[in-house]
């Protein structure tokens, strides 16, 4: 029972609420996902990702117990068509930054079985080349929420 009160607190400040030291060298700012719309069930999820280490760093991989698979994806037009494709890496540079935006680079949420309903927060795990794992929670909104520095 102590140990989950541990992880919880652990979640909680990995998703960057208050100040505290800083011991992740990746840290994600600004996150959002969309709603899902109505009868569809995926949703794009939206994040800043802050490398504050020396090392060249990379996203590999996303998941979330809302969705089967989140996959990256990149958004591009083809004339007047919309198209995503799945990306295997999102570079984030040492002592840089990359934003997930929409238009672009995104975080795509595939079978998602309950809604994504306004207001409520969506557990993400990102998994980094060096960083490893980083835990955000996003809430859900019709647009990006006004940044949070
Ligand atoms: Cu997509």
């Amino acid at each position: 029972m102590k140990k989950m009160l541990v992880l919880a607190a652990f979640a909680l400040a990995a998703c960057g609420v208050g100040g505290g030291p800083q011991t992740q060298s990746l840290h994600v700012e600004n996150g959002w996902a969309t709603p899902t719309p109505g009868g569809v069930n995926v949703s794009a999820g939206y994040v800043t990702l802050v490398n504050d280490s020396d090392t060249a760093d990379a996203l590999i991989a996303a998941n979330s117990t809302r969705a089967a698979n989140v996959d990256l994806h990149e958004m591009n037009m083809s004339g007047a068509i919309m198209q995503m494709r799945s990306v295997a890496s999102v570079q984030v540079p040492a002592h840089g930054s990359v934003t997930l935006e929409p238009g672009g680079t995104h975080l795509m949420f595939n079978g998602v079985a309950t809604p994504f309903a306004e207001g409520e927060r969506i557990p993400v795990q990102l998994t980094f080349e060096h960083a490893g794992v980083v835990s955000v929670d996003l809430p859900v909104s019709r647009a990006a929420p006004e940044h949070q520095h």
